[in-house]
């Protein structure tokens, strides 16, 4: 099975460690939908939308990490990352795609955009306004809201699902933006901690190294 995308982008590496936890071996395929020019120039017959990841399997293409996930569920049933139980299985389907929301496009995207991607590869300069607004309310009201679901080890029962596949891979990159959960979150900070100390998480961050310092991303809250 071939992935098209980038380690560190957030909805790729929910499914490199989906596949990295259910033993699937995975060949990558660079793509970089920010990076002018960089994309196949059939991406769109492989990514509808132009985001990453995409997957090829066998000739059956797929977009949307969510989508990929629920393939490679099918695929590899164990160990499960959606639950058994029909209202954890919801709740966690709705976790996930809150995160992509309230995390992903409200609080990463726009930071990441006008941190690095305007500065750093498209020489356009970011906007400090949209930054700030990111950091200071969108990513307190999203922390806050985790924070009050009194986490403990997982977000939705009692193993790892999507939810905290999408959750955590979304607090790694504002981590690598320079950004840490405010002491205000003590249950979110620990779960965060808790989590990358995992061999997966462990093995997906080495692995993503390179590409995080070519990019001058910061990599000093892990251990
Ligand atoms: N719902 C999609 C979201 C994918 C998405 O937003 N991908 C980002 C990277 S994490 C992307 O391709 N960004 C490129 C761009 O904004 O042009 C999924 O879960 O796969």
């Amino acid at each position: 099975m071939k992935v098209y995308g980038v380690p560190l982008s957030v909805h790729t590496r929910k499914v490199i460690l989906a596949a990295r936890l259910k033993g699937i071996p995975l060949e990558s395929e660079i793509v970089i939908p920010v990076v002018p020019g960089n994309p196949p120039s059939n991406w769109r017959d492989i990514s509808p939308t132009g985001l990453i990841p995409a997957i090829e399997d066998n000739g059956f293409r797929l977009a949307d990490s969510t989508a990929i996930i629920c393939y490679l569920e099918r695929k590899q049933p164990t160990p499960a990352l959606l639950p058994a139980d029909d209202r954890e299985y919801a709740a966690a389907l709705a976790l996930d795609a809150w995160a992509g929301s309230a995390l992903f496009r409200s609080v990463i995207h726009p930071i990441f955009h006008n941190q690095i991607v305007g500065p750093k590869i498209r020489n356009v300069p970011g906007d400090s306004a949209v930054i700030e607004a990111a950091r200071d309310k969108a990513a307190p009201e999203a922390f806050g809201y985790l924070e009050n679901l009194d986490l403990r080890d997982f977000l939705v029962g009692d193993r790892l699902t999507i939810a905290d596949l999408a959750v955590i891979s979304n607090l790694i990159l504002f981590h690598y933006l320079g950004y840490r959960i405010a002491p205000q979150f003590p249950r979110l900070d620990r779960y965060f901690r808790r989590h990358i100390d995992t061999p997966a998480l462990r093995a997906a961050l080495a692995e993503e190294a390179p590409f995080a310092d070519q990019m001058g991303l910061d990599r000093s809250f892990i251990h």
